[in-house]
């Protein structure tokens, strides 16, 4: 469990942690080289790969081009079994904890198995916790469940605490990839205040105010995608 491991370690340091969400659906190949680059010169400490619709086997071709060019962990962050390539370091193995949907909450874990099997990805149990804004997100229709309200605080709460008394190592709080809103300082901070696992906040974060935003509610690690798909000059802001 290193990737694990130093993630305790950088927050027990107080260092806050920075991912880059690459889609293999939205991202082209062909510009590997040059985003890596800027990634590797940017705060990032962690490059996360996945989406909600991917095609086979893109996941893994872009995750070996990846390497090529960085030494930061690279985690799946899978939208579904297919995108399981032993070619990363570690799996945020998710469980959809805001939906009842019990595919994504049991289902297509025992699929991952067979996959798993023998691999020396790094499984990292996390919990998952859609929360609205204002459109749709990929993850509600591609799961067919709802975002829990951002008004009912208290619930989304009991959901993050009900998933680490589970046993789940870390807790996504998500406002879906591209939601026009990143999530309130209140939901992080009251969300925080009650885990004692790391907190991975992400979905609409567009600018630096935005990501220290979440730092300063509490999030430990910030994971930012479509911002960089739209705009790469994010990366001047980001540099170490
Ligand atoms: C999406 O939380 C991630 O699953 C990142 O969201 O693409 O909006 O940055 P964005």
């Amino acid at each position: 469990m290193i990737i694990y491991k130093n993630i305790l370690k950088a927050i027990a340091n107080g260092e806050k942690l920075f991912a880059v969400l690459i889609d293999p659906d939205k991202f082209k190949l062909g510009n590997t080289k040059s985003f890596i680059k800027k990634i590797n010169t940017s705060i990032a400490t962690h490059i996360f790969v996945g989406g909600s619709t991917v095609d086979k086997h893109s996941t893994e071709i872009l995750v070996a081009e990846i390497k090529k060019y960085t030494n930061l962990p690279i985690v799946l962050f899978p939208g579904d079994v297919t995108q399981i390539t032993n070619r990363a370091d570690a799996l945020l193995f998710l469980s959809l904890i805001s939906g009842k949907n019990p595919e994504y909450l049991i289902g297509k874990h025992i699929n991952a198995v067979s996959k798993l099997r023998g691999t020396h990805l790094e499984v990292i149990p996390t919990g998952y916790i859609l929360i609205d804004s204002e459109v749709k997100t990929a993850v509600s229709r591609v799961t067919g469940t709802s975002a829990m309200s951002r008004n009912n605080i208290q619930l989304i709460i009991d959901t993050a605490k009900a998933g680490e008394l589970l046993g789940m190592k870390l807790m996504y709080l998500e406002a879906g990839s591209g939601a026009k809103m990143p999530l309130t300082q209140q939901i992080i901070a009251s969300v925080k205040n009650e885990l004692n696992i790391p907190l991975i906040v992400g979905g609409g974060i567009r600018s630096i105010v935005e990501i220290e935003n979440a730092y300063k509610a509490g999030a430990d690690i910030v994971v930012v995608g479509t911002a960089f798909e739209e705009d790469e000059g994010l990366f001047e802001e980001l540099r170490k």
